[in-house]
């Protein structure tokens, strides 16, 4: 009975460890912005909250849809706005990181299919713990820019 009982708290343990920093993760708002026909790539934002009190790296993004996943971001290179590859998009404790349009993003690359406004495309976030967590981003649809006011 003893040993059961062990056994029963090594399990709860191990399962412990292996939710990890994703258990302290809370992911808002998830949504693919839909590319134009015959785009091959697309990406993915979202505002990703962490709960806990130690940092959080996101080290990797994946989905089914397109064959490559990256995390990005867009560098302002001499008033050209440029995408690069970012190696992790930080989260600090009970801070929150900002995915969005003209700044980090998850890039979708290479995508195997056009993509259909509504559908949810599932993207696994994976901390540098190991822990991962999926998400359903929707597809949207971009809303075009707020036309400029002009004032005389
Ligand atoms: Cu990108």
């Amino acid at each position: 009975m003893k040993q059961l009982s062990l056994l029963a708290a090594g399990l709860l343990f191990s399962v412990g460890v292996l939710a990890g920093a994703a258990d302290n993760v809370a992911v808002q708002d998830p949504y693919v912005r839909l590319a134009p026909p015959n785009a091959p790539a697309t990406g993915a934002f979202m505002v990703i909250k962490n709960t806990g009190d130690k940092d959080v790296k996101l080290v990797k993004a994946d989905n089914p849809a397109s064959k490559v996943t990256e995390l990005h971001t867009h560098i302002n290179d001499g008033g050209v706005m440029k995408m690069r590859p970012v190696p992790a998009i930080d989260i600090k404790a009970k801070g929150e990181a900002v995915l969005k349009p003209g700044g980090l993003h998850v890039m979708l690359i290479d995508l195997k299919a056009p993509m259909k406004e509504g559908e949810a495309v599932p993207i696994t976030l994976t901390f540098d713990d190991g822990s991962s967590k999926t998400v359903d981003a929707k597809v949207v649809r971009p809303t075009p820019a707020p036309a400029m006011e002009h004032k005389h």
